[in-house]
């Protein structure tokens, strides 16, 4: 495949950490709400192994934060989320869908309770700002809503924990996962919680004081190098593996959380008021037509960028792949893939073209590990 520049604008924007990323030696950019997210500093099998041994940092700023506040900001968020956040705490972050009415999913994201009046959605690649002034305006909800200027930085893998306690003390360990605190340096407190899109382990940094913040990134590379950091990016291989889900690549508005796997972020048997709510009461009953699976393939490469169906040995299209990646530790290819019924159960066999030649695959549970 031949590769191409990217052409930057105003309407594509760069982030705190461009400057330093590109100074890091960045070989590749993606697109990500409108700005831009690293793909690769060199090899993502590289990265793939040093993530699952060492510690990195990535720049994550594109997942953008939509502020939520003001008086009515509870009832907004909830109405547009399916899992119940009524005895949410201040301080716990919580994976939840967004949903349309037909409870199609909008965006997959972490949200922040800051407090009782204040929320943080931190969002996957689409525009829910937009749908929430709608609603907001609709309902003639007292809600402010924005998009404040945070810039994450993500500090993922194994040795993140002794990294962040030789910069932030050991009080940084306290955190439970999913859960945020305040933590000095530099002059600035900086939110950051135990989170982060790979299964690693590793923290979040949520950056509004721009300069402290900055100074802290350089700080974890200063002092680093004992732990080996490097800088990173959201790993294809590593969060394949780990089954973490990639909305716009592996789940969209076409699909439902039940489709997905999420049941366990729907409640239907509580008071909360929610958009989709009836719907998603419907599908539960009726029960799903499709299923998000894993899939491995014997293939040592691939590359997912279009619609790739799953075919049967009676050319039935079981399904179609959302994302793959070879993984190393598999010796194969490994995906998710929107799988039909009945052909969802692990086991299942199929074939698929890639570029011209066809490979056999399996269908299996998620997650793969
Ligand atoms: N961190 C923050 N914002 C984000 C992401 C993130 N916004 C965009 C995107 N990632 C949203 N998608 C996900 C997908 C999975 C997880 C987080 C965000 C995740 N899931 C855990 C899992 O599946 O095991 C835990 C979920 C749970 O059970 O609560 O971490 O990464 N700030």
């Amino acid at each position: 495949m031949k590769n191409f520049y990217i052409a930057k604008s105003r309407r594509l924007r760069g982030t705190k950490y461009t400057s330093r990323v590109e100074n890091q030696g960045v070989t590749s950019y993606t697109v990500y709400n409108h700005m831009l997210l690293p793909a690769s500093f060199g090899s993502i099998e590289d990265l793939y192994f040093h993530l699952k041994e060492h510690v990195q940092v990535w720049d994550a700023a594109v997942q953008r934060q939509l502020e939520i506040s003001g008086k009515d900001s509870s009832k907004l968020v909830q109405l547009m989320t399916c899992r119940d956040l009524s005895n949410a705490k201040e301080g716990r972050c919580y994976y939840c869908p967004i949903i349309d009415n037909k409870g199609g999913i909008i965006n997959d994201p972490v949200i922040l309770k800051l407090s009782d009046e204040k929320w943080w959605i931190s969002l996957s690649d689409s525009d829910v700002g937009l749908y929430a002034k709608g609603l907001a305006i609709g309902h003639n909800f007292e809600v402010e809503i924005s998009e404040p200027d945070v810039d994450i930085f993500s500090v993922q893998g194994p040795k993140s924990f002794k990294l962040m306690e030789k910069v932030l003390g050991p009080k940084i360990n306290e955190l439970k996962f999913f859960g945020f605190g305040y933590f000095e340096f530099g002059g600035a407190e900086h939110l950051i919680a135990r989170s982060g899109w790979s299964k690693q382990g590793g923290f979040e940094v949520y950056m509004e004081h721009t300069k402290a913040g900055l100074a802290l990134y350089d700080k974890l590379f200063e002092v680093g190098g004992e732990f080996n950091v490097k800088p990173g990016c959201p790993n294809l291989v590593e969060r394949i593996e780990s089954s973490l889900l990639s909305w716009g690549n592996d789940i969209d508005i076409h699909d439902n959380p039940y489709e997905c796997g999420f049941d366990k972020y729907v409640n239907l048997d509580t008071e909360i008021d929610f958009i989709g709510k009836e719907a998603l009461k419907k599908i539960k009953a009726e029960g799903i037509t499709k299923k998000l699976m894993g899939v491995k393939i014997n293939a040592n490469k691939i590359s997912v960028t279009g619609s790739m169906n799953l075919i049967d040995e009676n050319n039935n299209i079981i399904g179609d792949l959302r994302s793959g990646s070879y993984n190393p530790m598999f010796k194969q290819v490994i995906g998710i893939a929107m799988v039909k019924k009945p052909y969802f159960e692990a086991s299942q066999s199929f074939k698929i073209d890639i570029n011209g030649n066809s490979f056999d695959g399996t269908v299996c549970d998620l997650p793969f590990i």
